[in-house]
């Protein structure tokens, strides 16, 4: 077993929601809807440092890059090719600009402004755009003395959960009857990704959809009553959602200012949603006008820098855990308890736990590594994990064994890798690789998603079987020796 420095956990959200958006005949409309959603574990595996190149697709499919410096105000700035946030801040001559100048449609400002009680609800799946902007907008309303709630009816990842560092992020069912002078749909716009948040509109006096996504939000998606105000506001050539709320609560920044806000607290979530959904300003196809926004938020109204955004989502595993995974030993680290101890050497000793193997380059390229995690496994180490840290998530364990195995893999020469998990009577399988070469595997095995990066789900199989097929379809292909 190869023993890896144990990397940070996904930003955003896991792979498993890649996955899940491409399967259960679901294939077309939910990606299509969610392109944030199949991205953004490439955003967390991009700040690992452990995927390929494959570039994020632009959320409306239409975002300008730098092409869109041409004919605006800044004719004397050029940005360098790889421009991320880090240079937006650090550079003089690019100056920032104030969100509250950005448009926001009245009806939406309206319907804020006259509510006195506002439900706030992101996608299941959660990103740190969702989490970040529904935290924004808790944060600066209640200054503002309106009563919110804010939910995201999905688990979060570590880094998500300590952006909600008053715990505010609800589910559904804990919200359940309550009524809301107004509901708003943040960061996604279509109903199948909210989760049960979709039984809590029920309850509201208005609804207003505010995504960056592409959809085409309309009222009797939502099943809404009959009579009940819908607004939705759709910017598809924004980078994040985050960035609608800093224009949002922008509008509103004198008003806030009366109660003396902690402004860094108000806004921090929004950065950080503004990082991750553009791979902190990484990814391609982004329009760097927008960074100026970022830089303005960051600077002028939070006054922090960008290591603090990075400090706040930064999360890490207990010790012994990432030892347990690793099977490593950190000096000081306290033991395991006898019980779960013997549960993961047993299945050690089983072949019933993390394997991986690297098959050489066929006579066509490729290289493959298949990591399979089996279900007691996470199971024995998320009981560990729970002893230190009792929100600890599926995904938490997973990601950290995705992104360093699947690294580890990456460096033995594997250009495509397979990561296979069990779960509820199915094998996941989360795919990377050069050209289109994931996108095949994936069809092979019952899947889709992008040519880079795709998923399957394969019912009523075992780990053994998948990786079977997996290799074998490396072998008949060229891909392995
Ligand atoms: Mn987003």
């Amino acid at each position: 077993m190869p023993v890896i420095t144990p990397r940070p956990p996904s930003l955003g959200t896991v792979e498993s929601e890649n996955v899940t958006s491409t399967v259960g005949g679901a294939t077309g409309a939910s990606v299509g809807s969610t392109p944030g959603s199949a991205t953004s574990a490439e955003g967390g595996s991009r700040y690992a440092g452990t995927t390929s190149s494959s570039e994020r697709p632009a959320p409306g499919g239409a975002n300008v890059g730098a092409a869109g410096l041409v004919g605006r105000t800044a004719p004397s700035f050029t940005p360098a090719p790889k421009f991320t946030l880090a240079d937006a801040v650090a550079d003089a001559s690019f100056t920032a600009k104030d969100p509250a100048t950005l448009p926001v449609p009245q009806a939406i400002l309206d319907a804020i402004g006259t509510a006195q009680t506002v439900l706030l609800i992101g996608h299941i799946g959660p990103d740190g755009d969702c989490v970040g902007t529904t935290l924004t907008m808790q944060r600066a309303l209640e200054q503002l003395g309106k009563r919110c709630e804010v939910c995201i009816d999905d688990d979060m990842a570590g880094s998500l959960r300590k952006l909600d560092v008053d715990k505010r992020v609800r589910r559904a069912v804990d919200l359940q009857g309550k009524h809301f002078d107004l509901a708003l749909v943040m960061d996604v716009g279509v109903p199948d990704r909210i989760g049960g948040a979709l039984g809590l509109l029920q309850h509201a006096g208005a609804v207003a959809v505010v995504d960056h996504h592409v959809v085409e939000p309309k009222r009797e998606h939502f099943a809404l009553p009959e009579g009940v105000p819908f607004h939705a506001w759709v910017e598809q050539d924004w980078p994040c959602a985050a960035l609608q709320a800093m224009a949002i609560v922008g509008k509103s920044r004198a008003g806030i200012d009366a109660a003396h806000p902690d402004w860094a607290k108000v806004m921090l979530p929004s950065l950080a949603g503004f990082c991750t959904d553009t791979g902190f300003g990484r990814f391609e196809g982004l329009d760097k006008e927008k960074f100026r926004f970022f830089k303005h938020t960051l600077k002028d109204v939070a006054k922090l820098e960008i290591d603090d955004v990075k400090g706040a989502l930064e999360y890490r595993l207990p010790v012994r855990v990432t030892d347990a995974m690793n099977g490593t030993s950190t000096a000081g680290a306290p033991a395991v308890p006898a019980p779960i101890k013997a549960k993961l050497d047993a299945l050690a000793a089983a072949h019933d736990g993390v394997s991986t193997v690297v098959l050489p380059k066929g006579e066509k390229g490729g290289g493959v590594g298949v990591l399979t995690v089996s279900d007691a496994f996470v199971q024995g180490v998320l009981e560990l994990g729970r002893l230190d840290d009792q929100a600890l998530v599926e995904m938490d364990i997973t990601n950290v064994l995705k992104f360093g195995r699947v690294g580890e893999m990456k460096k033995q020469g594997a250009e495509i890798t397979a990561f296979l998990i069990e779960k509820d009577g199915a094998v996941f399988a989360s795919l990377r690789g050069p050209g289109d070469t994931a996108l095949r595997l994936a069809t092979h095995l019952g899947g889709g998603g992008h040519g880079q990066a795709a998923g399957a789900r394969i019912p009523g199989a075992t780990l053994a079987e998948v990786q079977r097929k997996v290799e074998a379809w490396a072998r008949a292909n060229g891909l392995a020796a």
